[in-house]
């Protein structure tokens, strides 16, 4: 049998992969099929993830997330949970299931279009591990040694400093280098990573021939470092508890409290400055949200005091959280829905890796009966 369908709806852009699944069979009992079409490449391609460790933070979402659903128009985009990563750190296994899902419907509720962008699990996609396996052979201690959020992190869990925190940086290499990725969307904290990922790389493509592209990072003017409230000299993280992290669900009144109480400095003046940590902070964050500049920040508060400033922040903030809150709970009522995205998305990302995968094999020399 055979049938002429007209896919005049679907909008496939240049560089996107498309996974068709046509189901047949008498009554109850179907077969479903997945035909891949793929198109020329020609549009650069980014990747990114975050690790569903926690609720995502108003820092994932300035120097991250936001910018993905900017660059999704331009750019062929792979979007990542990355719950591989996760893992480094001890989770307790029904939380990183749940964190998993929720994340995903935060991806979909900041404006991640599965139309147009690849949104998938780290782990449904095994070119990741094993990609990373043969990357480690490539990368040398001296690097990691030298890695310091492996120093940060090994600090922090004293108690739990295993080999997977030590190799993360590789494992992060491979997931950017099976997608022959241009571009990486990263707050500043990840450029040590995607450094040694293009010492990694270049290393690989001298050894053998040309095999992966050298990738670049794609960081935010505004918003690529948000510091802590409570202490701003560190990163706002996902695993640090308390007032210091302004989580991306939480709700008006807790967001506008959290900035109330941001550790500020006694000079009592809005403006930018050498060693005002606290106020350099929640400027760069009211100006990533607004989209003012420093200048306009400091004539629209001068004059005032750091109370009316915390209040237009804390304002400006919950407002923006609250659209994307809204949608996240329409996400979050159909599951369906996200696990029919994830298993699309695992499949459009496996059959792109697996082409990168097959020819690092091969050149390496490792022996394949079917060829
Ligand atoms: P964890 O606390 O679990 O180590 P994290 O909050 O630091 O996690 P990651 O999953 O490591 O978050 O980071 C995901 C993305 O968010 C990365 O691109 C990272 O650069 C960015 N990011 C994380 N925290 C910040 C921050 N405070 N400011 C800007 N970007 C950030
Ligand atoms: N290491 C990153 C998360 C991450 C990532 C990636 C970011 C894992 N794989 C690939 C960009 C590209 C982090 O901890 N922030």
């Amino acid at each position: 049998m055979c049938y002429n369908t007209k896919y005049s709806d679907i909008n496939l852009s240049q560089g996107q992969v498309l996974v068709v699944s046509i189901r047949f069979g008498p009554g109850a009992e179907r077969y479903e099929v997945p035909i891949i079409m793929e198109m020329n490449e020609t549009k650069k391609v980014v990747l990114s993830g975050i690790q569903p460790s926690g609720t995502l933070t108003l820092g994932n979402y300035l120097g991250a997330l936001r910018n993905w659903v900017k660059v999704q128009d331009e750019y062929l985009c792979y979007y990542m949970l990355a719950d591989l990563h996760a893992i480094t750190v001890r989770q307790v296994p029904a939380d990183l299931r749940q964190n998993c899902f929720k994340t995903a419907a935060i991806y979909l509720a900041a404006g991640i279009d599965p139309n147009k962008s690849t949104l998938f699990l780290q782990s449904m996609v095994p070119a990741h591990s094993q990609l990373g396996w043969v990357l480690d052979c490539y990368a040398m201690m001296g690097e990691l040694n030298r890695m310091t959020q492996f120093k940060d992190k090994s600090a922090r869990h004293a108690d739990n400093i295993n080999g997977g925190l030590y190799t993360y940086p590789v494992l992060m290499a491979a997931d950017i280098l099976l997608y022959q990725a241009d571009l990486v969307p990263v707050g500043n904290d990840q450029l040590q990573h995607l450094e040694l990922t293009r010492d990694i790389a270049t290393r690989f493509n001298h050894a053998y021939s040309d095999t992966f592209k050298i990738p670049k990072g794609l960081t935010s003017e505004t918003g690529a470092r948000i510091m802590s409230l409570s202490d701003p000299t560190k990163k706002m993280s996902k695993s640090e508890t308390g007032d210091g992290t302004i989580f991306m669900l939480d709700s008006k009144d807790v967001v506008i409290r959290k900035i109330r109480k941001a550790v500020t400095d006694s000079d009592g003046e809005v403006r930018y400055a050498e060693g005002k940590y606290g106020i350099n902070n929640l400027m760069s964050i009211y100006s990533a949200v607004t989209g003012k500049t420093f200048e306009e920040i400091e004539s629209e508060f001068a004059g005032k005091g750091y109370g009316d400033f915390k209040s237009a922040v804390g304002e400006a903030v919950a407002d923006e959280l609250a659209v994307l809150q809204n949608e996240y709970q329409h996400y979050m009522s159909d599951k369906a829905y996200i696990n029919q995205i994830l298993i699309e998305g695992a499949e459009k990302a496996s059959y792109v890796a697996r082409k990168t995968l097959s020819k690092v094999y091969r050149k390496v020399g490792f022996y394949d009966p079917a060829k």
